[in-house]
């Protein structure tokens, strides 16, 4: 996979499926071994008061990226341990949605992240591309915490669950494997990271086991209402007649797709500038493309410089979208997967129809 994919932010689509219980454990779809609860519980017990701890997490970080990474390092803080610092590749620029979670104090610019840590946790990383110039810090005593069926194992220690909803999950499990009660400040941080991967428990990976995770984060007394509002339901008015440009020049193909059907828009920088607007207000702008109800697949193109552009798919189950954009360079789930393109928007368009009328439909049944 590239770097550069438009990392979907919710995970839809259904992960691998388990595997045959092999010791391995994540890698064959199942959780993490019970040696490998064991190995990351002992690496913290040996930790001093002082010891120098680095959290990290994925570039352009996501709500459950940096919820997953706080909350855990906030569960670290309540340990006694006073040496973590959590960090994140690229400018420290937190996307205004998370701008009022707990625990960002303990984040620090890339550049100041400590450089030999005795211990090292890794947050919602498929790989460690992802982690970049924070990457050199990583070692045999780096942490896993993910949840992508995709996880190249690149660290120490892996605890990796494709059937968990979010990292949040797996972090979760590790505090309470330490003793670290929730509070109302560690839970808000996993409550973030789960309704921003669950989609608001819209998305099928949403199981019983998620709700009860839900339930245990809000017995602590958190308000999902006010969350909700602040990490979904507010954006600039910019935002607002941004994405009314944008919408307005969605287009539909109803043949395209096998005649599944594609819907399609595009932003660019211009748009942004037009509007005085930051590029990650446009992660919801596929939601509200991917509504058209005669479309099975949904596609937003945004630009990321001259002639690159950020490419997000969505499905609605017909058509496996993460082959579009596997084979174009990118990566992702069945019913959501993103790639970078290059040329026109045209030309991204008309690489992605080959790719959707070549191959939808072939696996269906
Ligand atoms: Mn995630």
């Amino acid at each position: 996979m590239t770097e550069r994919v438009t990392t979907p932010i919710t995970m839809p689509g259904p992960h691998l499926a388990a595997g045959s219980g092999a010791s391995r454990g994540a890698q064959d779809g199942a959780g993490p071994t019970v040696a490998e609860w064991a190995d990351a519980v002992a690496a913290v017990r040996n930790l001093r008061p002082d010891s120098t701890v680095l959290l990290a997490c994925h570039v352009n970080p996501d709500g459950d990226a940096l919820g997953s990474m706080l909350g855990f390092a906030l569960g670290l803080r309540r340990l006694g341990l006073r040496g973590g610092r959590a960090s994140f590749p690229g400018p420290l620029e937190i996307p205004e949605p998370f701008r009022g979670l707990p625990g960002l104090d303990l984040l620090v610019p890339a550049a100041q992240a400590p450089r030999d840590p005795e211990l090292v946790f890794c947050f919602d990383a498929a790989s460690e591309g992802r982690l970049g110039e924070l990457a050199d810090r990583l070692g045999p005593t780096t942490i896993v915490l993910d949840h992508h069926a995709s996880n190249t194992r690149f660290g120490g220690i892996h605890l990796v669950d494709p059937s968990a909803a979010a990292t949040s999950v797996v972090a979760e499990q590790l505090l309470a494997r330490l003793g670290v009660p929730l509070d109302r400040e560690i839970a808000e941080c996993l409550y973030v990271a789960l309704a921003t991967d669950t989609g608001s428990f819209r998305f099928d990976l949403t199981t019983p086991a998620t709700h009860e995770f839900a339930a245990r984060l809000l017995a602590t007394g958190i308000r999902p209402g006010e969350i909700s509002r602040r990490v979904f339901e507010s954006r600039p008015f910019g935002a607002v007649r941004l994405y009314g440009d944008v919408l307005r020049r969605a287009e539909l193909e109803p043949a395209s797709a096998a005649g599944h059907g594609l819907v399609w828009t595009y932003a660019t920088l211009d748009d942004l500038a037009r509007h005085g607007q930051r590029p990650y207000v446009l992660e919801a702008l596929i939601d509200s493309v991917r509504a058209a109800d005669e479309a099975d697949v949904a596609c937003v193109v945004k630009q990321l410089g001259e002639a690159e552009w950020a490419v997000s798919l969505r499905s609605k189950g017909a058509v496996d979208v993460a082959r579009v954009a596997v084979a174009l360079g990118g990566g992702g789930h069945r019913l959501a997967a993103g790639f970078t393109g290059h040329g026109s928007v045209a030309d991204v368009l008309t690489a992605i129809r080959r790719e959707l009328d070549g191959r939808a439909g072939e696996d269906q049944g």
